[in-house]
């Protein structure tokens, strides 16, 4: 991917674990590599379609200022964060922040922290079959958008289902949602699960009635396989209200382990109901 490069940004901020780094200062070195793609902004010439990096330096520095930290790792990752928010040109970053004055006691050309962020594309089933269900589906579109660190690329229709199961409740209304997010997977549904829970969430009976369900059912191309969390869902392909609304987002998208597209496998449950 094309690449824009800030190398050594001199800087002063009161980043340290010891007092007298957070009352005196000291010199840090910013580096960005700025993952983007380029190619319109070669053709047209024009700074709108690509990412001012004057303005990054500007907002850098801005950053380093307004903050204490004592760690460099708490540095680079909520400027990373900070940076991928702003700017939604930027797939990935990677930043490094020299510390070439660590005060060890010892002399050393420079410590530095080196990390590499970038967005994730998720799915994400929703359900409600108790109160409000329209209010509840649509409170956790905003909630989820709200954090900032989730963007909602589309929301497919609400369809009303019945109850999958085998527990006789009342229909659902479902949908699914396509995000961007930095969050990783275990945060992702710790996220989605504070969610949950804000929306009153109770969970007397596996598979009953509730208020607001949320399901990571996918995760990039991701395989994951925890007492906590399985990515893909494993049972999305077995279900209509979760294959009929991604039908609608992500035809194309391919299941990781099955390695059938979403088309296919909606067409296969179709055939064998
Ligand atoms: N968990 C594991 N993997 C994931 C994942 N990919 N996404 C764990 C989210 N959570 C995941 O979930 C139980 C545990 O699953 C969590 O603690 C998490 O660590 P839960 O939401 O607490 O309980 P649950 O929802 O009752 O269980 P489960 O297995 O999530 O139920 P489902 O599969 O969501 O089924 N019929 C219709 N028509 N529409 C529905 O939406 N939903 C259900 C619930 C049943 N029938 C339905 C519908
Ligand atoms: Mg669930």
């Amino acid at each position: 991917m094309d690449c824009i490069r800030i190398i050594n940004l001199e800087l002063y901020g009161n980043h340290g674990i010891f007092p007298e780094e957070n009352s005196l200062g000291q010199k840090f070195l910013v580096s960005a590599w700025l993952y983007t793609d380029t190619r319109t902004a070669g053709l047209s010439d024009d700074i709108k379609d690509s990412i001012h990096y004057g303005e990054i330096c500007h907002k850098i520095k801005d950053f380093m200022h307004e903050h204490t930290y004592k760690l460099i790792e708490t540095v680079a990752e909520k400027m990373a964060e900070m940076l991928m928010i702003e700017y939604d040109k930027l797939q990935k970053i990677s930043l490094e922040i020299k510390k070439p004055w660590a005060p060890i006691g010892l002399h050393l050309e420079t410590v530095s922290i080196s990390i590499e962020r970038q967005r994730h594309r998720a799915h994400i089933a929703l359900g409600s079959n108790l109160g409000d269900r329209e209010a509840y589906l649509n409170k956790a579109i905003d909630a989820l958008n709200d954090t900032k660190v989730c963007k909602i690329i589309s929301v497919s229709d609400f369809i009303e289902t019945e109850p999958y199961g085998g527990i006789d409740q009342a229909k659902f209304l479902n949908a699914v949602m396509e995000i961007q997010t930095l969050l990783e997977p275990q945060e992702l549904l710790e996220c989605i699960q504070k969610i949950e829970n804000d929306a009153g969430r109770e969970r007397p009976v596996r598979w009953g009635p509730r208020t607001l369900d949320l399901d990571i059912l996918f995760y990039d191309d991701e395989i994951i396989d925890l007492p906590e969390l399985q990515i893909p869902h494993p049972d999305l392909q077995n279900r209509g209200f979760v294959l009929e609304p991604l039908m609608a987002l992500s035809p194309n998208l391919r299941h990781p382990l099955i390695k059938k597209t979403i088309r296919e496998l909606y067409g296969e449950l179709k055939s064998n109901n």
